[in-house]
């Protein structure tokens, strides 16, 4: 039995060892990433047993993918290496004041194979929640919608749990397209984790207050609004909670943290914990994340957020 499976790209992300226009950045550091694995591999560190459903390219950085993700204890069983699409790749620029862009090279992503048809329904049937997010679904609007539509109808039949991050990537499609294919899935979400402009984006408004009204209307049970460093705000069951931020050691590197954050909310949610605890973890976790370089280094495993809260209730069942 799965705790929970997501869907996704993942790529070979070249992090730039100087700061500076990309242009003139000659050595990098080969890393992984991709928002669902980042979220695989948060969970999985956590002791949840994951599941990740994607497709690599049959190259050298396909199978280094593959290992690393099967050593970071995910299943890959419906996980292929595909002939023909090379993995994707992403080349990350930072600039000296911190700001930067990041440069996709995933046109062909093999993920380009994965259709409805390649979901199998006993992969979904022996799993507890699936975990979405628009970043699969940008990469490749017209058929991707498909997938996680049926994804859905799978979740729902075998009454797993449905997350979703929007995850909203404009290098990969519009504020338009992405408002109006991901605001379709949100009847179906259980549990919705998002940032306040993404929200604006399927909402229509970014005002906390309303993104947890209209979430009650569409009945989703779980609302977390990611605030960066002003904290979270959580709803569930009637409850609002605002709640302040996990202060960081130092910010080395914020990508990955709302990966990380949901990672830590989810493992809250299927422990049964409260939203007061959920939130506390999600923050503390988001916070760890950002003081470590690269997407998914500097998730924690439980271990490490004992020692570095000193907080017993995490570890209480
Ligand atoms: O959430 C972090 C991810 O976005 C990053 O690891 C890679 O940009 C990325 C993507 O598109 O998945």
């Amino acid at each position: 039995m799965r705790d929970v499976i997501t869907i996704g790209d993942a790529m070979i992300t070249f992090n730039p060892t100087i700061k500076g226009p990309m242009k003139y950045v000659s050595t990098f550091e080969r890393k992984v990433g991709g928002a669902e694995l980042n979220f695989a591999i948060g969970c999985a560190r956590l002791g949840l047993n994951m599941g990740w459903i994607s497709r690599l390219g049959n190259d050298e950085f396909g199978k280094y993918i593959y290992n690393f993700v099967r050593g970071e204890g995910v299943d890959v069983s419906e996980v292929r290496l595909e002939d023909n699409y090379p993995t994707s790749l992403n080349f990350k620029e930072i600039m000296e004041d911190g700001s930067g862009r990041t440069f996709y090279y995933r046109d062909n992503t093999p993920t380009k194979v994965l259709t409805e048809e390649s979901l199998t329904e006993d992969y979904f049937k022996n799993s507890k929640l699936l975990h979405i997010t628009g970043v699969f679904t940008a990469i490749d609007p017209a058929k991707n919608i498909g997938v996680i539509k049926k994804a859905i109808s799978l979740a729902k039949k075998h009454n797993l749990l449905i997350s979703m991050d929007p995850n909203i990537r404009l290098k990969l499609w519009t504020k338009e397209e992405a408002g109006k294919a991901l605001a379709e899935l949100l009847p179906d979400v259980d549990i919705l984790l998002t940032g306040v402009d993404e929200a604006e984006i399927l909402l229509g408004t970014a005002e906390v207050d309303e993104i947890i009204a209209k979430c009650k209307e569409l009945h989703i049970k779980y609302v977390a609004v990611k605030r960066g460093s002003d904290g979270a705000v959580g709803y569930h069951d009637g409850q609002t909670l605002n709640m302040p931020p996990v202060k960081p050691k130092k910010v080395v590197d914020t990508v990955g943290a709302g990966d990380g954050f949901n990672a830590g909310f989810i493992y809250g949610i299927l422990h049964n914990w409260t939203l007061e605890k959920s939130l506390t973890f999600a923050n503390t976790i988001g916070s760890m994340v950002v003081s470590v370089s690269g997407d998914n280094e500097g998730l924690p495993y439980l271990e490490d957020v004992l020692v570095e809260t000193g907080e017993k209730q995490f570890i209480e069942r």
